[in-house]
C-alpha cells in the first residue's frame, strides 16, 4: 500500500509541467495557485531578470527529493546579503494552506517589480536583504494543489490511528468527478439536518428539529476494513511541532515526528536560519483565520520576558493599524498547546521574533453566507450538487457539498491577489524595523612620535537593538558590534579593547525603540593607533554587526608629517 501510494504521489509531480508564467513585462498573475515546479520556474525567470537583485539558493531536499528553494533579494551592487539584516518569509508547511505560499512568491514579485519605482522598496532592497521560500513542504503542497489530497504537512507516511499500518486508508474519488467532498447517508441518528433556508446546507441538528437527519463523511471507503472511513491518509506529521524547543512526545501532541528535526523540510530551516545570522525577523505564513499569531508560543508564557512581549505586541499594534485585522498570542490554547513550533524555536535560540500570520478569513460568517458568495459571484462551480451513489459498503449514499480548499479554507482565484496583498505593507514596515548601522567619516590625527590616531563612531539607526530581543542578549545568541580596521602599508601599534582577531568590540546598540533591559546607548565607536611603514599608507575602518549590517569607511591616506 505504502509503495503503491508514494508511487503514485511521485507520478503526480513529474507530470507538472513548468510554463512560462512570468509575462514579458516582469508581471505574473498572482490570481493563481503555482505549483512548486511553477513557483520555482516563476523564481528562475525573476533570476533571469534580474541578476542583480535575485539569487536562488536550494537550502536542502524535501522528503521526496524535491529542491528545497529560497529566493535571496538585495541589490549586490550595495553589497551581499550577508552584510544587510534580513527578513525571512516562508509559506506551505501546512499542504493545505496554499495562500500562504502565493503570498511570499507575490512578496517577491512586488520587491522586484517596486525597485526604482516605489521608494520604499527601492531603499529597502537597497539597504536589506530578503529570503523568500514560498514552498516550505513542496510535497505536501503539490499533493493537495494538484491532487486534492488532504493532509496536514509532509508526505512522509505516518500511522495516524495506529493499527500498526501507515497511511492505509485515505479518501478516494468515488464518483469520479475529480474532487474529494463528502458523502452523506439518511440515518435518525445523525447529527444533520439540511438548512431550512437553503437545503444545500447541511447544519447541526437542534433538539425538537425535524428529519430527515444525515450522518456525513469525506468521500472515500474503508480501506482496511476496521470500521473507519478515511482514518489514515497520506503523511500524518505536522512539520510545526518538529522544531527543537519545547519539542514533545506523542503523548503529549501527536504528528511532531519521532525526534526534533527528524524531517528534511525543518531541519534545512534550522541550519538555513543558524547559518544567516543577519535574519533580524520570521514572517512563517499559514492559513486560514484572517489574523497574525504572535510570541509567545509553544510553552508557559510566563517564560517570556514581559519586556520581549511589549516589544511583540507594538509591532504587532501595526499590522492591525494596517489591515483593521487582529493580532494573537499562540501559547493561549490551554486546550490545545503547541510545542515544537519555529517561531518558539526562533525566539528561544536565536532571539528573533517571529510572527505566524494566518490569512483570509473566509467568506462571512457562517456556511450559508459561503453558499451565497459561490451563487453569485463564482459561477457556483465550489458546489457539487448532492448525487446518489451506491457505496460499495455503505450502500445508497449522496456524494456531494461544498469543495472547501478553495473557497472556506483558501480564497478562490479571484480573491487571492488582494487577500495576499493585504499583508504586504506590514512586510515591508517589519523590514525597516531592523537594527541598521551608520557610521561617521572616521577621524585621523597624528600624535607626536609620528603615529596617527584612527578614530570613528557607529551608530544604530534602526529600530531594533542589535541583540533584536532581551533573549539574544541575555543568552548572547545574538553577536555584539565589532569594529576593525583594514591597513596599506601601516600597522597597528596600539589599539583599544583589540581581540587576537585585531577586532575592538563596541557592544550592543539600542535602537530607536525603548527597549527596557536593552544596554544604554545607540552609539559607540572604537580606537586605533597606526603608524606608516612606506609611503602611501592608508586605512579603512569597518563596523560589523550580524543584525544591524556591515557599514566601511572609503580608504583615507594618513596624514604626512
Ligand atoms: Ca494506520
Ligand atoms: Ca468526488
Ligand atoms: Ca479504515
Ligand atoms: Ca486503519
Ligand atoms: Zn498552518
Amino acid at each position: 500500500m505504502k509503495t503503491t501510494m508514494l508511487v503514485s504521489l511521485l507520478i503526480g509531480l513529474i507530470g507538472v509541467t513548468s510554463a512560462g508564467q512570468v509575462r514579458a513585462d516582469g508581471t505574473v498573475d498572482w490570481n493563481r495557485y503555482y505549483s512548486h515546479a511553477e513557483s520555482n520556474a516563476i523564481m528562475e525567470a525573476w533570476v533571469k531578470r534580474h541578476p542583480k537583485f535575485a539569487r536562488l539558493m536550494t537550502i536542502g531536499k524535501s522528503y521526496l527529493g524535491a529542491d528545497l528553494t529560497v529566493l535571496e533579494i538585495t541589490n549586490q551592487e550595495t553589497g551581499p546579503a550577508s552584510e544587510k539584516p534580513a527578513l525571512y518569509v516562508d509559506g506551505g508547511i501546512h499542504s493545505s494552506e496554499l495562500t500562504s505560499g502565493a503570498l511570499a512568491l507575490q512578496f517577491a514579485g512586488h520587491l522586484l517589480q517596486g525597485y526604482g519605482k516605489d521608494a520604499e522598496i527601492t531603499s529597502l532592497v537597497d539597504t536589506r536583504a530578503f529570503y523568500v521560500r514560498p514552498k516550505f513542504n513542496p510535497d505536501g503542497s503539490d499533493a493537495s494543489l494538484l491532487r486534492g489530497v488532504s493532509l496536514r504537512s509532509s508526505v512522509r507516511p505516518v500511522d495516524s490511528d495506529g493499527d500498526g499500518k501507515m497511511d492505509e486508508d485515505p479518501s478516494e474519488d468515488l464518483n469520479g468527478d475529480g474532487y474529494i467532498t463528502q458523502m452523506r447517508v439518511v440515518d435518525p441518528k445523525g447529527d444533520r439536518r439540511p438548512s431550512t433556508e437553503d437545503p444545500r446546507v447541511l447544519v447541526r441538528r437542534g433538539r425538537g428539529d425535524k428529519g430527515p437527519f444525515y450522518r456525513v463523511m469525506s468521500e472515500g471507503i474503508d480501506n482496511d476494513l476496521d470500521g473507519q472511513i478515511n482514518e489514515d491518509g497520506i503523511g500524518g506529521l505536522d512539520l510545526n511541532r518538529n522544531f527543537p524547543r519545547n519539542w514533545a512526545l506523542p503523548f503529549k501532541q501527536g504528528g511532531a515526528g519521532p525526534f526534533p528535526l527528524s524531517e528534511p523540510e525543518t531541519h534545512a530551516t534550522v541550519r538555513f536560519i543558524t547559518d544567516h545570522p543577519n535574519i533580524t525577523g520570521i514572517l512563517h505564513n499559514h492559513t486560514s483565520g484572517g489574523f497574525v499569531y504572535r510570541l509567545p508560543s509553544a510553552c508557559d508564557p510566563a517564560m517570556f520576558d514581559s519586556n520581549d512581549i511589549e516589544l511583540v505586541k507594538t509591532l504587532g499594534n501595526k499590522f492591525t493599524e494596517l489591515t483593521e485585522r487582529p493580532v494573537r498570542p499562540s501559547s493561549t490554547h490551554a486546550t490545545r498547546h503547541r510545542y515544537g513550533t519555529l517561531i518558539s524555536w526562533a525566539y528561544w535560540d536565536r532571539g528573533i521574533i517571529g510572527w505566524v500570520p494566518e490569512l483570509w478569513p473566509g467568506l462571512g460568517r457562517s456556511e450559508l453566507e459561503a453558499f451565497r458568495y459561490q451563487d453569485e459571484k463564482l459561477g457556483g462551480r465550489y458546489f457539487v450538487p448532492w448525487t446518489p451513489h451506491d457505496h460499495p459498503t455503505l450502500g445508497k449514499v449522496e456524494i456531494g457539498g461544498l469543495r472547501s480548499r478553495f473557497i472556506r479554507s483558501n480564497p478562490p482565484q479571484e480573491l487571492l491577489e488582494a487577500e495576499c496583498a493585504l499583508h504586504i505593507p506590514w512586510f515591508l514596515w517589519l523590514a525597516q524595523r531592523s537594527p541598521l548601522l551608520k557610521m561617521s567619516e572616521p577621524v585621523l590625527k597624528r600624535l607626536g612620535d609620528g603615529s596617527v590616531a584612527v578614530s570613528a563612531d557607529v551608530e544604530n539607526v534602526g529600530y531594533l537593538p542589535t541583540h533584536l530581543t532581551l533573549r539574544g542578549l541575555e543568552a548572547k545568541v545574538v553577536k555584539p558590534v565589532v569594529a576593525h580596521i583594514e591597513l596599506r602599508d601601516a600597522k597597528v601599534v596600539n589599539a583599544n579593547l583589540v581581540d587576537d582577531a585585531g577586532r575592538s568590540v563596541v557592544g550592543h546598540l539600542r535602537g530607536s525603540y525603548a527597549l527596557q533591559g536593552s544596554p544604554e546607548g545607540s552609539s559607540g565607536s572604537a580606537r586605533w593607533v597606526v603608524k606608516a611603514y612606506a609611503p602611501g599608507a592608508a586605512v579603512s575602518v569597518v563596523f560589523a554587526s550580524d543584525t544591524g549590517g556591515t557599514v566601511r569607511s572609503k580608504w583615507i591616506p594618513l596624514p604626512a608629517k
